[in-house]
């Protein structure tokens, strides 16, 4: 066993703002766990709504999202005191886990803030977003066995006035970094400030062929013959099919968004016909699966029919393979997962539209 210095926290031998110290002053462990889990709480369920929500409530979720990350920033000097005491105390042997964890979120944080600034490839083929989400992901198990071996237990003085003051310094902390971050951005021109309100970047607004070709996860391009194509219409016990030239016929127009969890937008002229247009007359129902030849599907509410549109152009031209040719829905306000591509069948059944995994699993 090697001897260990006997040095009592806040000892004068302790050296000033080191170890278990912040500007000379001891480090209440246990309100810094408290508070970074509260943090990394919120900064994982608001990520994964930022991921589900279109245009309407995607501002302020995203703006919570930021606030939250950029609070883990501002807890960190704390945190890094108490975890240097805990390694001093029982060896970096012990700690590796609690070290990947800790590296994990740093990761996190800082592809989050370099997707933010505009910086979204890191390495060829692999997004800022993608780490990211990874990253944020994979420290998900690591902090549940965190917090299980050192539990961090909340007390009934916890929601005391001085706490809540301490609360409310770190949110307005975090705050202050997020506009100052936002503020760097616009007067440095920086990528980041042209941003939608999800937090997504402009790329290939009204040029088709400039608007990245995107996979949810494992799906493939298919190459599709036009002339044996066939989009099927399920509804009402009756199938209807129709061929791609009579499908292309039809010209009623859409300016929409598409807006990918990967982190860009991209607003195009769209032209193909509406689903409901699709559907017999009087086709009942709760919901309609839009599905791909691939075997991608998503399930819409039945009442949202009218304002999906199967398109077969963009920008007055056909789809190209890569965005869904011959057929693709464009789905307004919505993100891009939903913007089913290839698409051979339109079913409408009785199952609830939210009957369904909230991100495809393919
Ligand atoms: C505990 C885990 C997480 C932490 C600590 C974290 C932290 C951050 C930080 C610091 C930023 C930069 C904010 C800014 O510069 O304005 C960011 C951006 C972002 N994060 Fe996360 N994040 C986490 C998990 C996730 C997850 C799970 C998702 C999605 C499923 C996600 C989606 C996003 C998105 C879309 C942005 C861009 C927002 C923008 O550009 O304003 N995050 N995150
Ligand atoms: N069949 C199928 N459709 C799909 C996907 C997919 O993986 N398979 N990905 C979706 C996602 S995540 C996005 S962002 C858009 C991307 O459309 P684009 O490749 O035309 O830009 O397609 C959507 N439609
Ligand atoms: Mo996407």
């Amino acid at each position: 066993m090697k001897p260990v210095p006997a040095v009592a926290p806040g000892s004068p031998a302790a050296p000033p703002g080191g170890a278990g110290t912040v500007s000379g002053r001891p480090v209440p462990g246990r309100r810094t766990n408290l508070a970074l889990l509260g943090l990394l709480a919120v900064a994982l369920v608001s990520g994964g709504l930022a991921f589900a929500a279109g245009t309407g409530w995607g501002g302020p979720v995203v703006a919570v999202h930021g606030v939250t990350g950029l609070g883990v920033v501002v807890l960190s000097p704390w945190k890094s005191a108490v975890a240097r005491r805990g390694v001093r105390r029982r060896g970096a042997g012990r700690a590796w886990a609690s070290l990947v964890l800790a590296a994990l979120v740093v990761l996190t944080v800082a592809s989050g803030v370099a997707h933010s600034l505009g910086i979204r490839t890191l390495a060829p083929g692999v997004s800022a977003m993608q780490v990211h989400v990874g990253a944020a992901l994979a420290a998900v198990p690591l902090a549940g066995w965190h917090v299980r071996v050192r539990p961090v237990r909340p007390r009934a003085a916890d929601v005391s006035r001085r706490s809540l003051l301490r609360v409310g310094t770190l949110v307005a902390g975090a705050g202050a970094a997020y506009a100052g971050l936002e503020a760097t951005m616009a007067v440095a021109g920086l990528g980041g400030a042209e941003r939608r309100r999800t937090g997504s970047h402009e790329q290939g607004t009204d040029q088709p062929s400039a608007m990245p070709v995107t996979q949810w996860l494992f799906d493939g391009v298919p190459a599709v013959d036009a002339s044996t194509w066939r989009l099927s219409v399920v509804a009402a016990g009756s199938r209807r099919t129709w061929t791609y030239d009579e499908l292309s016929g039809a010209d009623q127009r859409l300016r929409a968004t598409i807006d990918c969890t990967g982190g860009w937008y991209a607003t195009q002229d769209w032209s193909g016909v509406s689903l409901d247009r699709l559907l017999p007359p009087g086709a009942s129902g709760r919901s309609v699966v839009v599905r791909s030849r691939t075997g991608y599907s998503r399930r819409f509410p039945l009442a949202d029919a009218p304002r999906l549109l199967l398109a077969t152009r963009v920008g007055g031209a056909p789809l190209s393979s890569g965005h869904g040719f011959p057929a693709r829905l464009v789905a307004p306000g919505r993100r891009g997962f939903w913007w089913v591509k290839w698409v051979d069948r339109v079913e409408v059944q009785d199952t609830p539209w939210w009957w369904q995994s909230p991100f495809p699993p393919r």
